[in-house]
């Protein structure tokens, strides 16, 4: 299948993560999208440059609000000398305005750079730098060409995207995602199949960008299978299986930390059924590999063989389909996980 892709993904390098006030390297690294890259090179893909989209596929999915501060936040807080004093070369929040303090009003937005970070991003975790719009841009970019050419029916589309976007939600970044690239494709697949679209997220944590996006659409169906976020886990608010949207469009299986191929493969299965008898004629899969075993980032102990027969069971749904990069994070398997994805995907909708 197409493999989507920018090479302006390489121009965000988020420097690490803000966790708990301590600066640590962060695993969103550049070396992601070119090891994917390599991997699906190796095997013999056809790579297809993102198309430059226009600013509707954007605003289908997110606020003026969110996109105008992105586009800018680097910008005003190099501008505003910060990289200088106090000497913080990425933007970081620091005053967060919950909503109790406003008696129902909005907040202005804030004059000053360091506070109007705390307005658009929900975490310390996901870090501005100079390339980080055109980036987040180009990877929506990304996963909407690919989403155009899954929709023509001439077989799926896979899109190469960095960084991530399942985590931000219409007005809010966080979770090393900006833009929500899944959600701008599956609206790209609504807008031109007409059909009602499901989203399968399969990355380890849950899509709480995406189903927050689509909680009131009910032509457009979010199911997630993660890690629990009751154990303790990311988004920890979000993901619980008593969230289910509007009219049941929403559906989320948590799993246990630990759990392996059988129990999430299940959990698959049973989200490509409900897509099924809820009518689903598009598909987006959010894949995210990070639920394998030996990746950093999460406790679930999938196996390359998991993510084939994944590929095989949402193939086998035989829906125009395009596959959007999500997490993964241990360098030396990511390629080789998403092969496997894809491949099974393929198989699946040839049987
Ligand atoms: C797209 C995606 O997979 N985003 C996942 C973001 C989850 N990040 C949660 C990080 C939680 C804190 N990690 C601390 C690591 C300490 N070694
Ligand atoms: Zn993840």
């Amino acid at each position: 299948m197409p493999v989507v892709w920018s090479d302006l993904h390489g121009s965000h390098d988020p420097g690490g993560e803000i966790w708990v006030g301590v600066h640590t390297p962060g695993t969103e690294l550049p070396a992601r999208a070119d090891a994917i890259r390599a991997e699906l090179a190796d095997a013999g893909a056809a790579f297809v440059d993102a198309e430059r989209q226009p600013d509707e596929a954007l605003h289908a999915v997110h606020d003026a609000g969110l996109t105008d501060y992105l586009a800018r936040a680097w910008e005003d807080w190099n501008g505003a000398g910060l990289p200088d004093d106090p000497g913080q070369d990425r933007v970081v929040p620091y005053l967060f305005p919950d909503p109790s303090l406003f008696s129902g009003f909005p907040p202005t937005i804030a004059a000053s750079p360091t506070a109007r970070a705390g307005q658009f991003a929900y975490d310390t975790m996901t870090l501005v730098g100079p390339g980080t719009w055109e980036a987040a841009r180009a990877a929506l970019d990304t996963a909407v060409t690919a989403a155009g050419l899954a929709a023509r029916g001439d077989g799926p589309a896979y899109a190469l995207t960095r960084p991530p976007g399942h985590h931000a939600t219409r007005s809010a970044f966080g979770g090393s995602c900006y833009l929500n690239n899944s959600a701008a494709a599956a609206a790209r697949l609504r807008r031109d199949t007409g059909a009602r679209v499901a989203v399968i997220d399969i990355d380890a944590h849950h899509g709480n960008g995406t189903q927050a996006i689509f909680w009131d659409d009910s032509e457009v169906l979010t199911g997630s299978v993660h890690v629990d976020p009751g154990a303790g886990w990311f988004p920890h608010f979000l993901g619980f299986a008593s969230e289910t949207g509007r009219d049941g469009s929403n559906r989320n299986l948590p799993l246990a930390p630990g759990a392996g191929d059988d129990a999430w493969l299940a959990a698959v299965a049973e989200l490509a059924g409900w897509a099924r008898e809820r009518g689903a004629g598009a598909l987006v899969v959010a894949l995210g590999v990070d639920a394998a075993a030996g990746d950093p980032e999460s406790p679930l102990r999938v196996s390359a063989n998991g993510y084939r027969a994944a590929g095989r069971e949402l193939g086998d749904l035989g829906l125009p389909t395009v596959v959007v990069q999500e997490g993964g994070y241990d360098l030396a398997a990511i390629g080789r996980l998403v092969r496997e994805a894809l491949e099974g995907l393929e198989e699946g909708m040839r049987a």
